[in-house]
């Protein structure tokens, strides 16, 4: 009960990725009163919650994409209402995957659950240069870039990234985090990024820690 009210069906039809009903059941909510803040905390904890049942193969990659399709229908409901109340995503994070690499199946995952968990998301999408993951953090004021690799042949571009941000003086302003099938935590230690992940459920955990978000706030 928040706000005097249930909002367990938003999170039960979130789980169940009932895309209408989710979209139907926050119009419904806010109408009747509820605060935009305390609908987009019932659905971050419904999203975390399907992300540590993807962490732990309770459910799999179709479930989390509906799931994540109906969040984006319930949060394109609630925007207006949050920006009304000046309620701003918690930081900017600029995603990609590398250059030279076309997958973009974990790299949209992993965007939906960011974006889920209530952060902005810069989506550069694939074949991504160091250049323009620079450039995000120079003109759109990125706080975390975000870089994704199947390819073993793509994962050095990371290292580029790194470089090229160290090099144009921007590495204190924005942390770094990798992930993909590849990448490994010894790899994102060797080329100096901040974060790792292994997963989209725990890169959302990632980027909190990154940007002191967690009370267990470590960097690898
Ligand atoms: Co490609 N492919 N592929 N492929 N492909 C792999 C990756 C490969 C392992 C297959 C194999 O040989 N067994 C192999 C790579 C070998 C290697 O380098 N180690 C490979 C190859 C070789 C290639 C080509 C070179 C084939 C060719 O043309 N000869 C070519 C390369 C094209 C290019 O990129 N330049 C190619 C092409 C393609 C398709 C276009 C046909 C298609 C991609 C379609 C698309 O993405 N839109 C494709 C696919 C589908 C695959 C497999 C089968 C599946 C990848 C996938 O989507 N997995 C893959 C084999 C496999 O993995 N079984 C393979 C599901 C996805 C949810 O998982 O992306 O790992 P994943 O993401 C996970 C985590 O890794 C993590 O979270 C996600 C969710 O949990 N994660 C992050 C990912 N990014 C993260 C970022 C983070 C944190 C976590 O922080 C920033």
């Amino acid at each position: 009960m928040r706000d005097g009210m249930d909002l367990t069906p938003l999170k039960k039809a979130l789980h169940d990725g009932r895309i209408k009903s989710v979209a139907e059941l926050v119009g419904a909510a806010v109408d009747k009163g509820a605060a935009a803040k305390t609908v987009l905390d019932t659905l971050i904890e419904g999203m975390d919650e399907i992300g540590k049942k993807f962490r732990d193969n309770e459910i799999f990659i179709p479930e989390v994409m509906i799931s994540a399709k109906a969040m984006h229908a319930g949060m394109d409901v609630l925007e207006p209402h949050l920006s009304k109340s000046g309620i701003k995503p918690q930081a900017r994070i600029s995603i990609g995957t590398v250059k030279g690499d076309l997958h973009d199946i974990g790299k949209n995952l992993v965007a939906m659950m960011l974006r889920g968990a209530g952060f902005e998301i810069i989506d550069l999408g694939i074949d991504v240069h160091a250049e323009k993951f620079v450039r995000s953090v120079r003109d759109e004021k990125a706080d975390v870039i975000a870089m994704s690799s199947l390819l073993t042949t793509s994962m050095g571009t990371m290292r580029d990234v790194v470089e090229e941000l160290k090099r144009s003086g921007l590495l204190g302003r924005v942390k770094t985090m990798v992930g993909g099938a590849p990448v490994t935590r010894e790899f994102a230690l060797s080329i100096g990024a901040d974060g790792y992940a292994d997963n989209a459920s725990s890169a959302v955990e990632e980027a909190r820690k990154l940007l002191g978000l967690l009370k267990d706030k470590k960097e690898i």
